[in-house]
């Protein structure tokens, strides 16, 4: 009874919130209230319409506070997968939204959204083990680890279903998918939908050396969507990359693939000092070099400075609807220049509004 108030305690501001932006009728709003209440009263849950899931994605995207790419919230194209009820059946939605997506280089901004969990300790929906769809594996190897350190559980975990990878820096993993208490399974993503990227500098030839690369597309498969109560436990989303997500952590972090000594060797730099500001050097041209060879292999991607401007004309956007623009600083500011752009000058407020994404708990 008490998680029952509480669904529709949540449902309810959300379907005014919803109902009003879509312009719908007071009368229509009540109808729809009266529905869910009854819903709720019988079954312990209700069903979202389908514009209803497909604005409360939008909304929960919009909401934010961490993403800098909010510009383009009412983009967002919905694939609606809960009836998918087996892990091929997850699979296949999967298959299908990394091909929408990637839309050979001009990424569509997307979300699959799969069954909820239903109820308080109810059967749990659908649930993917990967934190992003697509992501290189990482090994413990005698002389260190190679491929990506922030893979390596998952990794670990793909080869204790039979997984074999190539050994590569760059092997992409397999999707592992469970539905309710299900075994997890693992399922290769067929090569020809993942599409990647060769780093390369417009001017710094030895950078390609370095050999190397990086998927195309970003699908966060690691958090749940809570729209209206509603707790979507599996809905990866994506967008574009903004360049210093790769170039200024995925390749510099020494936690990640710990590059900067090696581009500073291509370049010639004096190591010896960090006053030589070497590291910084470094940092700038394989940033350059990620915005470069994604824009010339015909990739979507956006640079810190460009993606601040979105984000300011958000902002302005959003003052004119008369929202408040929620957002967290510390995320929101890029890593690189960090005080070139507005944000850096600007207060937000972290406040979490509801709909949202958030971690799942369970990792
Ligand atoms: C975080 C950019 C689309 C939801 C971020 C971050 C960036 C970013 C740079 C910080 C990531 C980090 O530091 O690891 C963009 C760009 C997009 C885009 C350029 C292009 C369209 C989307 C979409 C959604 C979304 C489509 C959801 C529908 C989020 C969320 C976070 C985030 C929830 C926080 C992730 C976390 O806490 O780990 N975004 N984003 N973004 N973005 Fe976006
Ligand atoms: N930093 C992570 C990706 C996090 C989400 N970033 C986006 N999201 N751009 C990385 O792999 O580097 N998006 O939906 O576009």
């Amino acid at each position: 009874q008490e998680v029952q108030d509480q669904l529709l305690d949540k449902a309810v501001p959300f379907i005014r919130e919803c109902y009003a932006e879509l312009g719908k009728s007071e009368s229509e709003m009540e109808a729809r209230i009266a529905e869910i209440t009854r819903s709720i009263g019988y079954k312990g849950t209700y069903e979202h319409t389908l514009q209803e899931l497909e604005h409360g994605a939008k909304m929960a995207w919009r909401n934010s506070n961490r993403c800098i790419g909010r510009l383009f919230w009412e983009t967002l194209t919905v694939q609606d997968a809960r009836h998918a009820t087996t892990e091929d059946e997850m699979a296949q939605a999967l298959f299908r939204h990394i091909e929408t997506a990637t839309n050979d280089g001009k990424i569509r901004p997307m979300i699959t959204v799969f069954s909820p969990v239903q109820g308080a300790g109810a059967a749990p929906g659908a649930f993917i083990h990967n934190a992003q769809l697509i992501r290189y594996a990482g090994y413990e190897t005698e002389d260190g680890i190679v491929g990506d350190p922030a893979s390596l559980q998952i990794t670990a975990m793909c080869q204790s279903l039979g997984w074999l990878g190539a050994g590569t820096p760059f092997d992409v993993l397999p999707l592992v998918l469970q539905m309710g208490n299900n075994a997890p399974k693992f399922y290769e993503i067929p090569s020809g939908l993942v599409k990647e990227v060769a780093i390369t500098h417009p001017d710094i030839a030895a950078m390609a050396d370095l050999r190397l690369q990086w998927y195309a597309v970003p699908i966060v498969s690691n958090m749940y969507l809570e729209i209206g109560g509603i707790h979507y436990s599996a809905a990866p989303f994506n967008g574009w990359y903004m360049g210093t997500e790769i170039g200024a952590r995925n390749f510099a972090d020494e936690a990640r693939y710990n590059m900067l000594p090696r581009v500073a060797e291509v370049m010639g730099l004096d190591t010896r000092r960090d006053a030589s500001l070497w590291k910084d050097r470094a940092l700038v041209e394989l940033n350059v070099a990620v915005l470069h060879s994604f824009q010339q292999q015909g990739v979507a991607i956006v640079d810190h400075h460009t993606a601040a401007r979105q984000f300011k004309r958000f902002e302005e956007k959003e003052e004119k609807a008369s929202r408040e623009v929620t957002g967290d600083w510390t995320w929101l500011i890029p890593p690189l220049s960090p005080a070139t752009t507005h944000i850096f000058h600007q207060h937000y407020s972290n406040e979490v509004k509801l709909p949202n994404f958030f971690y799942r708990d369970e990792e």
